[in-house]
């Protein structure tokens, strides 16, 4: 009785030991990645890129929530190089950004990174030493859950997007310190006034033009950087090469896309396809029905598609400024293609980007002319006096009375000076707008306000404190910065370990910011409560006030910064010091 009792026990006692050992030994992985630079031919002209293994993008990286990865570095440049795992919460010291987190790669040196991989998603990881990324070094990372997922595919493909240049990075920034608006001479012009103004009459066109003007900046300035000098890939390849997914009609087909691009947003739709989305920046969401959306750069959407018919569908990653698209195929047998979807017009910015509510009264220039020198603005006001003609006059104007719930909440008297030119007077909640270009398409295209997550977030604590970040810019001098200073002006934002806070974006410029936060997660508060998706980059519209709420759990410096490398480059970058006594240092 005893023995019969005691031997299966016994038996699986053992079985479990074995699988504890296995499952052990199969969860600690081991890569190695060799940063060189390699020749690569992808616009028909000879250049060098910087690669990862060889290859640009890199090897794509598989990991298992759980697994203990070591990874290997080596750096065959002539220069410091770098790893950092974008969106993936490791300890600070295998973060991999230099000056903040650890020293960097030296030429000629291996570093060696390990952790415990403890979320799962479509992730990247790519060099976060100067502009290397734009050269090349990226890659996809992709970590398969522990559990089962909640939604279920029969074959899946990652859709790299990125922009590539045959000029030195180098050059290119330059080029915008010199003039900011040096890819971007789509202005309008003299045809386009005579046209408006027959259009919306003299007076609304002048002044339109005036406003502008004043400003000192352009209503089609969309891109920093555009397809002048870009072209935009998929998985490493140009539109030419036609890159292609198969599939078997009525198969149910994930597409893991990032957008790794230095600086281009690209929106994305399969003509003739319904995609549902079902995970953002990795963490998976309630599924939302969608035929296109917008993909800010560092951003990851996961989406499933159902082609039924036994035919080449087109995947057409198109730039937001429409300066050139990146494009492929899902086809049913390799070599075919279907037709690309007609060109839509570029945007024009409007007053809701520019910060202003619908009458226009508010606009105020901030830099150029702050209160103590112009304490009476007249002159704007009389510029722009015509506000809603003007608003009537630009092609787009639709987008100014798309206006959310909120509220506009007004800018306050700090126009944060000379790294600033320009402050949203009336900023205002964006969430439920597609974005600029995707308003009138006659199609459904995502909004942040459809990002449900799928679980309550875990830490559900109301904020303790609000930080206010104003993101700003100077375009004459291409400077970019958070309240008016770059990075090496500002003072870091020092947390209590713990604390859980909110943090507010009010957008100053006219440009979009995806801002990204390493280490720790970011709520974006769009209105879901509990439900409030959690993001490792959070897009922010031009005139927008959005919140995110945060929980300071990770010690150490971590890089907040915004992910367009040239924006980057220039300033728009914070450290964030989490510490025990964070609360002291920041009253
Ligand atoms: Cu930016």
């Amino acid at each position: 009785m005893r023995k019969k009792k005691g031997a299966p026990i016994k038996r699986g006692l053992l079985a479990f030991i074995a699988l504890l050992f296995a499952s052990a030994t199969a969860l600690a992985g081991e890569y190695r990645l060799v940063i060189d630079e390699t020749p690569v031919n992808i616009t028909g002209r000879e250049r060098t890129a910087m690669t990862i293994n060889g290859a640009v993008p890199g090897p794509a990286l598989r990991w298992r929530e759980g697994e203990e990865v070591t990874l290997q570095v080596t750096n065959r440049l002539r220069e410091p190089t770098s790893i950092h795992w974008h969106g993936v919460i490791v300890p600070n010291t295998m973060d991999g950004v230099p000056g903040i987190s650890f020293e960097n790669i030296a030429p000629g040196e291996t570093f060696t990174y390990r952790f415990t991989v403890k979320q799962s998603g479509t992730y990247w990881y790519h060099s976060h030493s100067g502009l290397q990324e734009q050269s090349g070094i990226y890659s996809p990372l992709i970590i398969d859950p522990a559990k089962p997922e909640p939604f279920q595919y029969d074959r899946e493909y990652v859709v790299m997007l990125s922009d590539w240049t045959d000029e030195n990075p180098e050059w290119v920034l330059a080029k915008l310190k010199k003039q900011s608006g040096y890819y971007n001479f789509h202005k309008r012009t003299f045809f386009d006034f005579f046209r408006d103004a027959r259009r919306n009459g003299w007076g609304a066109t002048l002044s339109d033009r005036l406003a502008w003007g004043r400003m000192r900046m352009d209503p089609t300035d969309i891109a920093d950087v555009t397809g002048y000098t870009y072209t935009f890939l998929i998985n490493g390849q140009p539109s030419k090469a036609n890159w292609t997914a198969l599939f078997k009609p009525g198969e149910r087909v994930r597409l893991r896309f990032i957008n790794a691009a230095s600086m281009t947003y690209f929106d994305l739709r399969i003509p003739g396809l319904k995609m549902e989305v079902v995970q953002a920046d990795g963490q998976n969401i309630q599924p939302v029905t969608v035929d296109e959306f917008r993909i800010a750069v560092s951003e990851t959407y996961d989406v499933i598609v159902t082609p039924q018919e036994d035919r080449a569908y087109t995947l057409f990653a198109e730039a937001m400024d429409r300066s050139g698209y990146a494009r492929g195929t899902l086809a049913p047998r390799p070599g075919m293609s279907a037709p690309l979807p007609e060109t839509r017009p570029r945007p024009i910015r409007t007053m809701a980007d520019m910060g202003m509510s619908e009458g226009a009264h508010e606009m105020k220039p901030g830099g150029k002319a702050p209160a103590a020198e112009d304490p009476m603005p007249g002159m704007e006001h009389d510029a722009m006096g015509h506000g809603d003609s003007i608003s009537d006059g630009l092609e787009n104007g639709a987008a100014t009375r798309m206006s959310s719930e909120e509220p506009p909440v007004m800018h306050g008297p700090d126009t944060h000076g000379r790294g600033n030119s320009m402050v949203a007077m009336a900023p205002r909640s964006r969430l439920r707008e597609p974005g600029a270009g995707l308003e009138n398409t006659g199609t459904r295209a995502l909004t942040y306000a459809d990002l449900r997550a799928l679980e309550p977030g875990y830490d559900r604590r109301p904020p303790e404190r609000e930080i206010e970040l104003h993101l700003t810019g100077n375009m004459d001098r291409y400077i970019w910065g958070f309240n008016g200073k770059k990075h090496s002006e500002a003072d870091p934002i020092r947390l209590r370990h713990g604390e859980r806070l909110r943090v507010i974006f009010v957008n100053d410029t006219m440009m979009e910011h995806p801002i990204h936060l390493h280490g720790m997660w970011m709520e974006l508060d769009n209105g879901n409560g509990e439900y409030n998706p959690r993001k490792f980059t959070i897009n922010v519209k031009p005139g927008e006030r959005l919140s995110f709420i945060m929980t300071a759990d990770a010690p150490g410096a971590w890089p907040f910064h915004c992910h367009l490398a040239y924006h980057m480059a220039s300033g728009m970058m914070l450290d964030v010091m989490v510490s025990d006594d964070g609360e002291k240092a920041h009253p």
